[in-house]
């Protein structure tokens, strides 16, 4: 009789540029792994493909591309990623991903011309997550961290209107986090959102983002 391997769990980051995914994501895959959960840090967007990239060049202000033409970029770079990421999470490993298709929409939709109806259809269908931990922080607070300002959309205005189409798409796969907190306060909640998350995650199928 085959034993069933419970999979991992789909676990999103998001929030404004700055609120401090990336350092929460690598504490939690170090903090899990250490636990004996098998856990793999994933990003969007992966600047290492060939389509990453050039997302890269266009992120670091190196070349102009036309405002549909990057946001399809963005989504492919996920499509590109999914048979990966399914193999993991059905051999049991839970993905901490740092971004996902919520900042595909929110960021394109901040764009004049492009509503948030269009920048969702290409992201419908990829694998949804078990949960969404959003960093909530003003994009004052954020703005003084280090190296804000560097990449293209690193300006206060464009930021709160991030902020605004995030708010559109909460649903209750989302935890709102307090990102404030200094890192290990921060830490301490995500651990333990992200134990629960992959206890529940164990007995059900993933589903498709927003279908
Ligand atoms: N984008 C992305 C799209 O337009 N469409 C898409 O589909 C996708 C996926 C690059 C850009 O691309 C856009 C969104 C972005 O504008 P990225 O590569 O994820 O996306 O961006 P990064 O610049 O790598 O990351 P962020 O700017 O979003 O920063 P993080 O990851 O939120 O923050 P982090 O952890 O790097 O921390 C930032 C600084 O703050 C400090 C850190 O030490 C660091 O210096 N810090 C804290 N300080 C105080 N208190 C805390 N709790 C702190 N946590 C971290
Ligand atoms: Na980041």
């Amino acid at each position: 009789m085959s034993r069933l391997i419970s999979r991992g769990a789909l676990i999103v980051f998001e929030g404004c540029d700055r609120s401090g995914k990336s350092t929460q994501c690598k504490k939690l895959v170090e903090a899990l792994n250490n636990d004996g959960i098998k856990a793999k840090l994933w990003r969007f967007p992966d600047r290492d493909t060939a389509i990453g990239v050039m997302i890269s060049r266009y992120l670091e202000q190196k070349c102009e591309l036309e405002d549909h033409a990057i946001h399809l970029l963005f989504t492919a770079n996920r499509w590109e990623a999914v048979p990966r990421m399914m193999e993991l999470l059905s051999s049991g490993t839970t993905l901490v991903v740092d971004r996902y298709a919520y900042s595909g929409v929110a960021f394109s939709s901040a764009k004049q011309g492009l509503d948030m109806s269009w920048c969702k259809q290409p992201e419908v269908g990829l694998p949804k997550p078990d949960a969404v931990l959003f960093l909530q922080l003003t994009p004052e607070a954020a703005s003084e961290r280090a190296d804000y300002g560097k990449e293209r959309y690193e300006q206060p205005e464009f930021q709160d209107r991030v902020a605004d189409n995030y708010k559109l798409m909460t649903d209750d796969t989302w935890k709102m986090i307090d990102a404030s907190q200094t890192i290990d306060e921060l830490h301490t909640v995500v651990r333990a959102v992200a134990l629960e998350v992959i206890e529940k995650a164990k007995g059900q199928d993933i589903g498709q983002l927003w279908t």
